[in-house]
């Protein structure tokens, strides 16, 4: 069977991977592949510019994600970076790029406070008409350009405040103050559902956010505020598909497998689907100094977090990039590890070598 090779291939291959050229200990199939075995999905957010000049980069998606998402492409800053100025080219990259290969490439994010260009701050904040005239027109462009190609769309990002007790805590409500927020209120969110789906009856419409995982006072907070707004939206029957849940985890804090597929559950049990939408592990203080046993912790965490997923009845993952190398947690400075050492939290190692996340990931979904 598919399965059994691929494992014991990239068994072999690990212990030789140092000496090996890059992506080399890769044999065998994808993790996208070993996930298809049982009908799940398996895919990581990209970037174009990656894709078109990394080699090797190119070649571990193409090994491994059945599904790819753009890392900034489909942002707002970059598709309408001046008010009426579109600019496709980087997301159709991606998805030209995914298309020759079977790939699908779902939307990231329709609706988010970040990469929201100061024009529109400027604009939405002249008051409710042109908010709403803005959000409008931006959502119809994107869509009916992208409509025949991209079936799956982060609609609303990160729309829940951080409770208390975080870098960034949202003390004047549940919904976080964003420039939307302030001009239309907490129904901006309503609304920018509502107009995706007037744009297309059948594209899956995602409302996406972070610090909903881990065992902690402060992510059970979050949890319920979410669970406050989604049950509320599915009450006024807003067109609300999916809830995609980013996974951005930390392996110092907690985590609870009942805790976490029971939020799952109570998700779907409102009658929608569940997506683990830009998965990998941050590392923390205590950490171990040697890459075996950092490597394991991370494995771990993978592996608890991603059975409990698929307990709870999630079907698709994706990891936020694939390659350690690219990873938002190594170049981002206010998450990067102090300490000069670099986070190891995506399947794949700084030279594309499947490592022990790749291999609890595989192992959780060849037992699903
Ligand atoms: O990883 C992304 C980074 O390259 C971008 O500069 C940044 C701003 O657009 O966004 C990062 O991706 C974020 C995602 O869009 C939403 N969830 C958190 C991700 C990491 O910050």
């Amino acid at each position: 069977m598919l399965l059994g090779t691929s494992l014991a291939a990239a068994a072999a291959g690990r212990a030789g991977a140092q000496a090996l050229q890059p992506g080399a200990a890769a044999a065998g199939p994808g993790l996208y592949q070993i996930a298809r075995e049982k009908g799940l999905t398996f895919g990581a957010a990209v970037q174009a510019g990656l894709l078109a000049s990394d080699a090797s980069y190119a070649a571990a998606y193409e090994r491994e994600a059945g599904l790819l998402v753009p890392e900034f492409e489909g942002k707002w800053a970059t598709l309408q970076p001046r008010e009426g100025e579109f600019d496709f080219a980087q997301l159709d990259a991606i998805v030209q790029w995914g298309l020759a290969r079977g790939r699908a490439t779902r939307g990231h994010a329709l609706v988010w406070h970040e990469s929201f260009p100061q024009w529109a701050v400027a604009a939405v904040a002249e008051g409710a008409p042109r908010a709403r005239a803005v959000m409008a027109a931006h959502i119809a462009r994107v869509l009916s350009t992208t409509r025949l190609r991209i079936r799956d769309w982060d609609v609303v990002n990160e729309a829940v405040a951080d409770p208390p007790g975080s870098d960034t805590p949202q003390p004047e409500g549940e919904l976080r103050n964003t420039p939307l927020l302030r001009a239309l209120g907490p129904s901006y969110i309503e609304t920018a559902f509502r107009m995706a789906r007037e744009q297309d009856a059948t594209l899956r419409l995602v409302l996406n956010d972070y610090g909903l995982e881990e065992d902690t006072p402060w992510a059970e907070e979050k949890r319920r505020r979410l669970l406050v707004l989604v049950r509320g939206l599915v009450q006024r029957k807003v067109p609300l598909d999916a809830v995609g849940i980013q996974a951005h985890l930390q392996i110092v804090r907690p985590f609870s497998r009942p805790v976490f597929r029971d939020f799952v559950r109570a998700l779907r049990a409102e009658g929608l689907a569940v997506l683990v939408t830009e998965l990998d592990i941050r590392e923390g203080n205590g950490i171990p100094e040697d890459y075996v046993a950092r490597d394991r912790l991370v494995a771990e965490r993978a592996a608890a977090f991603t059975e409990a997923a698929l307990e709870g009845g999630v079907r698709t993952f994706l990891t936020w990039g694939l390659v350690d190398r690219y990873s938002w947690l190594v170049s981002e400075p206010g998450v990067a590890r102090q300490d000069g050492k670099l986070h190891r939290g995506l399947p794949l190692d700084w030279e594309f070598s499947r490592k022990e996340m790749w291999r609890a990931m595989a192992q959780a979904f060849a037992a699903a």
